[in-house]
């Protein structure tokens, strides 16, 4: 496993962003883990993380040249990583939407670089279902910009509907041609809670719910 997922996995443990128990997530799915990027709340934590954003992404090696965080996970996310860029030497323009439209003022629902002629890296927290990427990309098309890659923390690995050959993810980027950068995957989450003992229990709960919800391939 690459050092940045285990490093991820490890911050998200103790910033208590990844726990266990029983959750309903958006899909109405009973899971038995949850990944929470906004208890990231420090310059610290946030910092620490946007380093295994930037890790993943240049591991990719995706071009792009404008970051966006879609409102409101993706924007402290989007805005962290735009910081970890320019300590690494480079200047990222970075934009955000709000989700309700602003009739006074600057206006409109996007803030930050025009994202015309631009590719952009859409940066959020996770990917369940897809939806939420998804409409991302339609903001970003809407604005005149070519979606250049999604990177999210935690990339769950679950089929949109049972017995699909294809994980949410993997079918967004079948649909679109647009790759999905994930720093870690449930697959990673499993590895990791395989090394430890204090994870065990919760190891075998996460591979029933990989069983029910995950992908057939
Ligand atoms: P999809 O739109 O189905 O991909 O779900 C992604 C969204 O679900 C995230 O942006 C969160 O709002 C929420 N979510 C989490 O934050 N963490 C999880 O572990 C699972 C979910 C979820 O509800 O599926």
């Amino acid at each position: 496993m690459q050092p940045y997922r285990r490093r991820f996995l490890a911050l998200a443990l103790q910033a208590q962003a990844l726990r266990f128990g029983e959750f309903t997530l958006k899909s109405g799915r009973s899971s038995p883990y949850f990944f929470n990027a906004g208890r990231f709340d420090s310059g610290a934590a946030l910092a620490s993380l946007a380093g295994c954003y930037a890790d993943a992404i240049d591991a990719a090696g995706v071009d792009f040249d404008l970051l966006f965080g879609p409102a409101y996970k993706g924007i402290p996310l989007a805005t962290a990583l735009a910081c970890e860029y320019a300590r690494r030497g480079r200047d990222l323009p970075l934009a955000f939407n709000r989700k309700e439209a602003k009739d006074h003022g600057e206006g409109g629902r996007l803030i930050g670089a025009p994202l015309a002629g631009r590719r952009v890296l859409v940066v959020d927290d996770v990917i369940t279902a897809g939806t939420a990427v998804r409409e991302a990309l339609a903001t970003i098309a809407a604005a005149g910009g070519s979606p250049a890659a999604i990177a999210i923390a935690l990339d769950r690995q679950e089929a949109v509907a049972a017995g699909q050959p294809r994980s949410a993810a993997q079918a967004l980027t079948a649909d679109t041609g647009i790759a999905v950068i994930a720093v870690a995957t449930l697959d990673d989450l499993l590895a990791f809670a395989g090394e430890s003992a204090e994870l065990v229990a919760q190891r075998e709960r996460l591979l029933a719910y990989r069983a029910r919800y995950g992908c057939a391939a």
